[in-house]
């Protein structure tokens, strides 16, 4: 159902229900939910917090949740086994849960300029109990929805959660910055040149290379490493990406580059997020270290290709 369609009907129901039942119209209430924060810098979006803002809620039976969704999220209830990419479809934008065990998917959504809106309605007949809103995408990503019975008290009103979600994004987006100064502080071995791919904590991440330019001499190997970012993963691609989003992800080209053809690290994730995105099994592997040797002088750009929309690129320059 379209976004449109779904707010006609809504409307449409909400008028039927005041004059059928005043008090089940009076009780029904919709909360606000922030599904991911952006930062900006001076070029636009340079990464965010991979959290729900408040993390835990109690609403009523019948209640809905508008999330609202900034960056690439995919909402989910019970989430179905199998590799993450079985679940990206066709996007939903909205859904009612109607029983504990029911699977909801909301596909990945919040990728546009102005964030999507998933509704999520807690059927009046669920059981009371406490239900669990993930993000597929990002490990630790949770929302803590305690469905009580209509009539029962409530802990909190919608300005409290505003305002514990304000706090919360605030010092996310801060975390932004401050992992992106540490990650241009924090050195490797001295004598391995080395390039962090995203920088980040539990909560945020900055979806950049550090150092985004790094000089060395023909015959030098720069490792690229994915320890420093644990809700994002990447890739290190260099050359020309591969028109499919599979083989994007699978590694190609060895471990050393001469500035032709493409050379690709595959997907670099950690072990936690290797089981989170359930891809044991896949053609895909678990690293989170890609070594390239560079064997020519020049300067060669690189992507990742899960982010280099929103510039998260880098280059090599290597000399004689
Ligand atoms: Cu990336």
């Amino acid at each position: 159902m379209g976004r449109i369609a779904s707010f006609a009907l809504a409307a449409a129901l909400s008028v039927t229900g005041l004059f059928a039942s005043p008090a089940l119209a009076a009780s029904a209430h919709t909360w606000s939910v922030q599904a991911g924060s952006i930062a900006f810098g001076s070029a636009g979006p340079v990464g965010g917090g991979n959290r729900f803002y408040p993390a835990a809620v109690s609403i009523h039976q019948g209640d809905s949740i508008a999330f609202n969704v900034f960056g690439a999220h995919l909402l989910a209830v019970n989430r179905p086994a199998g590799p993450i990419f079985t679940l990206f479809g066709p996007p939903s934008f909205s859904a009612t849960l109607t029983s504990p065990t029911q699977a909801v998917n909301s596909s990945i959504i919040g990728t546009g300029p102005v964030p999507d809106t998933f509704t999520l309605t807690f059927a009046s007949t669920l059981p009371a109990g406490h239900y669990t809103v993930i993000c597929g995408l990002h490990v630790g990503m949770t929302e803590t929805v305690d469905v009580r019975p209509a009539g029962q008290a409530l802990p909190k009103t919608d300005a409290q959660y505003t305002s514990e979600a304000q706090k919360e994004i605030t010092k996310d987006l801060d975390a932004v910055a401050d992992a992106a100064a540490k990650a241009n502080k924090k050195t490797a071995d001295a004598n391995q040149p080395t390039v962090w791919a995203g920088a980040g904590d539990k909560r945020v991440t900055n979806l950049r290379f550090f150092p985004a330019s790094i000089t060395i001499k023909v015959g030098q190997t720069v490792r690229f490493v994915k320890t420093q970012d644990p809700t994002e993963p990447h890739t290190v691609t260099f050359g020309p990406e591969s028109p499919d989003p599979l083989i994007q992800l699978l590694p190609s080209g060895g471990n050393a580059y001469d500035g032709t053809g493409t050379t690709n690290s595959g997907l670099l994730s950690t072990r936690r997020q290797f089981a989170y995105f359930q891809l044991a099994g896949t053609p895909l592997t678990q690293v989170t270290t890609f070594d390239v040797k560079f064997t020519k002088s020049g300067t060669y750009p690189y992507i990742c290709e899960l982010h280099d929309e929103i510039g998260m690129v880098g280059q090599v320059i290597v000399n004689p």
